[in-house]
């Protein structure tokens, strides 16, 4: 049904081939006059790639605002290289005017075809546009043959004998009906809070999107309606993360614990919210409960999980292939079956992958063990008795015997003794193809397999099974010491094969390829350190370069592929003798002030900032684990501003953001409630349930490459806080995962402990250590003698002073120890010959310096070596 061409105006003139229009030099293309539906999505590629496709023969990338491909020499056909879209709703007698502008590196004819998506690809329109080197403007004109909901368009660009590159932009297909309007979500009242609460005592940020540029005044009126604080919001211009301009409203000032405040401002009320940490202890059960309804291997009981029990998956009952006795995958290089039934199902999926059920175990070890040294941490929280699962009761802290059913599978995946590689861990095992959804999982008839073992599964085990030795210990040597056993004899393995890295393919099962292991020999060494005290580990760490680089603690966050992190928190907090383990402790201090900066930087209060601006897939995930970097500093340092920064940062989690969405479920006013899952999948079946209460959704992710059909339907053109839709169908934006919830734990479980029995926060742990400060003054100017006491039972080796002057004091100049200074803060370090301060004893030093007027504040509290004082 192609009609001949129709030449547009064009200032080369009509080539008589095609409507040729050399653009170079001539800016973008006129208005079409009839202004007919366009039925192309992003076919400008201002936004990203998404939705376009591409054959894995080539690979598409915006380029100076065009989409570029290289293709590759030596393929035979036209179709062996594709780009295209798909999912083009045609209307059978209805004219369309296809349009593109291309290019090529090399003379070339390409094929650019609207088609059937499948066999037997029955075409609308196939033309052999000319390609030059010049970008070139191309239109045709043809009316629809027949209905098609999702044709596909298609620009076949093989066959060439020589590699080249081919550019495309301005694609357009005009005509038919009017599209469905576009995604809107539904972002509420424009005034964003905390929905779960705020802290009576704690920060309290919220934010206002508005056109106004100039202050707008708030109020804060309490569950009758009555304005209990009233004040200005500081306009803070255009959030790049949200692309809105935005206003911050600060009533940390207003104390009074209660239920259902609202606040408003520029005419729009927010959602209620509490001024209480209630929510809190709930949420540090649920979020931990979560693990259970995941688990594999098990009937659920529903008298323990209400509204999720359901059948044991893979325990061998068909439909299952069962996970009693897996074999390696066709041509994998192994030929035995193991036993991997048990553990978490990894997410939404069946697949169970020891790439991630590593970390989301050791977190949840973690949370256990900060409970034992943090002097905030309330260790009877997190008891016998406080989770809802099966093993309640047995005397053994609840969130230990729920990592202990991960722990248990994560062994299991060991290769044995006597077979090659023997020592390390599968990589993963999973279903041979995706299944769809909803799938219980008892009901996955797929084969699984064990896919090959990898460096990096294999210190996973080696990381987490040092840590389950050491929580382990006191509860059941016996097991503590199978985790040992294990995680030496892995580690032992990856020394011996140190760069065997997973496939990036993801068939049947998540990839987790992480072609960067030096940070996994780095977390498991630390943990093997910590376990054992051993020198071989020691001089592990010690020799990692990643060790003393103050850059692993990115903007980006850590996760699955980047450990690093979690060696250099648990070296910092676990009691050790490590060399050097002051500089450890200060290296989280000092990440956690860039982290408190982005909050205080961030419109919305978020710890996450990520360099080149694009959210990550699963940056709920990433966000909280900067926040799991400041509460650490916390910890050590009992520094009020890093547990501020703690509370101030999980604002966004529950409403603060662009979104007014709480990404929890049951947690907030509007909260999240179709996350990605195969058996949580109420939106696609009404007799199944939603998600538990307190699970994490993956939440924005602007990397559009990976973006699922939901996402790429919906989201095109999305800034990042917006690419999220509460849809089942949306993988890439709305998952849960074991790994995302337990950072959520971790840091509830946090903000939890920092709530006392009047709302909180408790009063911050001190060190070992007493400050006087004394000081001579005089109009414009003071000396002061300042005198540190070590109280403690252990000498002090090395040490740095730190302070802020309430006033207008300055530093002059000082003695007896090496000073920096900047405004009013000073730091002041040891000389050699006094660097040690005994149990007992003291140093002192002294300085000069100004002041404006004749008033000399004292600073109210002295750090040493970064802890606060007593
Ligand atoms: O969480 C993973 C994320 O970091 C990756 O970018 C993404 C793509 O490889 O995969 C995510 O993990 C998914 C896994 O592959 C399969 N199970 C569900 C996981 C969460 O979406």
């Amino acid at each position: 049904m192609t009609r001949p061409t129709r030449t547009r105006a064009t200032a080369v003139g009509a080539t008589g081939i095609a409507a040729a229009l050399t653009l170079a030099g001539l800016g973008a293309l006129p208005a079409l006059a009839d202004e007919a539906p366009e039925q192309i999505v992003n076919g400008g590629f201002d936004s990203g790639t998404a939705p376009w496709w591409w054959t894995p023969t080539t690979e598409g990338a915006v380029v100076d605002g065009r989409l570029c491909a290289d293709v590759p020499a030596g393929t035979l056909n036209a179709w062996d290289v594709i780009i295209g879209q798909d999912d083009v709703p045609l209307v059978a007698g209805e004219s369309y005017t296809f349009g593109f502008t291309a290019s090529a590196t090399t003379d070339v004819a390409v094929r650019a075809l609207i088609q059937e998506p499948v066999e037997p690809w029955a075409t609308q329109i196939d033309e052999r546009p000319q390609l030059t080197a010049e970008a070139t403007a191309f239109e045709y004109v043809f009316t629809a043959s027949a209905d098609m909901e999702d044709a596909q368009v298609a620009f076949q660009i093989g066959g060439a004998e020589e590699a080249w590159t081919f550019c495309l932009d301005d694609v357009t297909l005009q005509g038919g009906a009017e599209p469905p309007p576009p995604y809107e979500p539904d972002t509420g009242p424009r005034v964003r809070v905390n929905q779960v609460g705020y802290l009576p005592d704690g920060p309290k940020g919220a934010t206002v999107v508005t056109e106004a540029t100039e202050a707008l005044p708030w109020e804060l009126a309490d569950a009758s309606g009555a304005v209990v604080a009233e004040g200005q919001t500081v306009p803070q211009g255009v959030d790049p993360s949200s692309a809105q301009n935005v206003h911050t409203i600060d009533f940390s000032a207003y104390t009074t614990p209660g239920e259902g405040y609202t606040l408003t401002a520029d005419g729009e009320t927010s959602h209620p919210f509490d001024l209480s940490g209630e929510a809190y202890q709930d949420l540090r059960v649920d979020s931990l409960s979560f693990y259970y309804p995941q688990r594999s291997g098990i009937e659920i009981d529903d008298a323990i999980a209400p509204g999720y029990g359901r059948p044991a998956g893979h325990v061998g009952v068909a439909p299952n292939q069962g996970d009693t006795e897996v074999p390696c995958a066709p041509g994998s290089g192994c030929d035995y079956s193991l036993d991997v039934s048990g553990g978490w199902y990894d997410a939404g999926d069946h697949g169970k992958y020891v790439v991630n059920g590593g970390i989301s175990a050791a977190q949840l070890m973690g949370i256990y063990e900060r409970s034992t040294h943090a002097p905030t941490a309330d260790e009877g929280a997190l008891d016998d008795g406080t989770l809802r699962l099966p093993e309640t009761g047995n005397d053994v802290p609840d969130v230990l015997d729920e990592a202990r059913w991960e722990m248990e599978f994560l062994l299991s995946m060991q290769v044995p003794d006597g077979e090659p590689l023997a020592g390390m861990a599968h990589h993963k095992m999973h279903d041979a193809e995706w299944t769809g959804l909803p799938l219980l999982p008892h009901e996955d008839p797929q084969p699984r397999y064990l896919q090959p073992p990898s460096t990096a599964a294999t210190l996973n085990l080696a990381a987490a099974g040092a840590q389950c030795a050491r929580v382990f210990e006191p509860f059941d040597a016996g097991f503590a010491a199978e985790c040992l056993s294990a995680a030496e004899e892995a580690w032992a393995a990856a020394v011996a094969n140190p760069d065997v890295i997973a496939p990036n393919t993801g068939v049947g099962g998540g990839a987790y390829s992480d072609p960067n292991v030096e940070d996994e020999f780095y977390w498991a060494a630390a943990e093997l350190f910590l376990a054992t005290g051993a020198q071989e580990y020691q001089d592990a760490v010690t020799d990692s370069p990643l060790h003393t680089d103050p850059d692993i603690f990115r903007p980006e966050g850590f996760d699955w592929g980047w450990t690093a992190p979690l060696g250099r928190l648990d070296l910092a907090t676990v009691d050790s003798e490590l060399p050097g383990r002051d500089q450890v402790r200060a290296s989280v201090l000092a990440a956690a002030d860039d982290y408190l900066a982005t909050v205080a930087a961030h419109p919305y209060g978020s710890p996450y900032a990520p360099s080149d601006g694009v959210y990550a897939w699963g940056s709920n995930n990433l966000l909280l684990n900067n926040l799991v970097v400041v509460a650490t500093a916390f910890d050590i340092s009992g520094e009020e501003e890093y547990r501020d920064g703690v509370l101030a940062g999980v604002d966004y989690v529950f409403g603060r953001n662009a979104l007014n969405q709480s990404y929890v479920t049951g947690y907030g006013e509007n909260a999240a409630e179709n996350q990605h899952s195969r058996w949580y999948a109420n939106q696609l079946d009404a007799s199944l349930p939603n998600p538990p209460a307190g699970t994490l959704s993956g939440g924005p992710n602007s990397q559009t490459g990976t973006w699922d059909p939901v996402a790429q339907e919906n989201l095109a053109g999305c800034a990042p806080q917006f690419c999220y839709i509460d849809d089942i169908g949306s993988w890439a934006t709305n998952e849960l995962t074991i790994n995302w919830n337990a950072p959520l734990a971790w840091v509830t479980s946090f903000v939890a402990d920092q709530v006392d029995e009047d709302g909180g926060p408790v009063d911050p742990p001190t060190g070992a250590c007493t400050v006087a400060y004394a000081a001579q003054t005089w109009p414009g100017g003071f000396t002061a003698q300042v005198r540190v006491e070590n109280t403690g039972d252990e000498p002090v080796d090395g040490w740095t002073v730190g302070w802020t002057w309430p006033g207008t004091q300055r530093f002059g100049h000082g003695w007896n120890a090496r000073f920096t200074h900047d405004g009013a803060s000073v730091t002041a370090s040891n000389l050699d010959w006094n660097r040690r301060i005994a149990p007992g004893g003291s140093i002192s030093f002294g300085l000069n310096g100004t002041a404006t007027g004749t008033a000399h504040p004292v600073p109210e509290s002295f750090t040493l070596n970064g802890v606060r004082c007593e």
